[in-house]
């Protein structure tokens, strides 16, 4: 097993672990709860390292076009300043945490987390080249935010302990996985932290 030690300027990117996306929520993902001690693991692992924590967040006007009513493919979830937005209760974010809102205008819709955010500028300012990815979900937000990443440069691992998808068919986070490490992401769990 392959051991990655964390260092300062690494970053942990937390993916929409918002209440919308777990079980309670519009858009809940199977067992997108679950994942959530897991991230506390591993938040405190980085804030112990000094190293950087980010939240991405969904974050809809009342009309996105990703909303069935407006022509997209979902309920109605994670509109601004609704408990549905809000991060799962149960998630330790630290004090200093970054907080990335993203597809935040009606007509745009944004899986990725650096699609018209500042997330990547953000990153760069901190040095940042290597990212532990997490959250919600496998199949959208965290592929989307993955693709983006390595396309930018940086390092990418994909934490496999602490991410869960919608499978809206039933292989689709399993692929999601697959198509990351095509595209060069690595996959790590926790135990290979240090
Ligand atoms: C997401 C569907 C719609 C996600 C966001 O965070 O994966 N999925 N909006
Ligand atoms: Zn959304």
């Amino acid at each position: 097993m392959e051991y990655v030690n964390i260092v300062g300027n690494d970053a942990l990117i937390i993916v929409d672990v918002q209440n919308d996306f777990c079980p309670g929520g519009a858009l809940a993902v199977p067992e997108g709860d679950k994942i959530v001690p897991v991230i506390n693991k591993y938040i405190e692992k980085f804030v112990s390292k000094n190293a950087i924590v980010v939240a991405t967040r969904d974050w809809h006007p009342k009309n996105h076009i990703s909303f069935k009513e407006y022509g997209g493919l979902w309920p109605v979830h994670c509109v601004q300043n609704t408990w549905g937005a809000e991060f799962h209760p149960m998630l330790k974010l630290p004090k200093n945490v970054i907080v990335i809102s993203k597809a935040f205008k009606p007509e745009i819709e944004a899986y990725s987390g650096f699609q018209g955010t500042e997330l990547d500028k953000i990153l760069r300012r901190n040095n940042v080249r290597r990212l532990f990815v997490a959250g919600l979900a496998t199949d959208y937000c965290v592929k989307a935010t993955v693709r983006d990443a390595l396309k930018l440069g940086y390092e990418v691992y994909v934490l496999v302990d602490a991410v869960k998808g919608v499978n809206l068919k039933p292989k689709d986070s399993e692929e999601a996985l697959n198509e990351m490490v095509n595209a060069g992401a690595r996959l790590a769990s926790f135990n290979q932290l240090v």
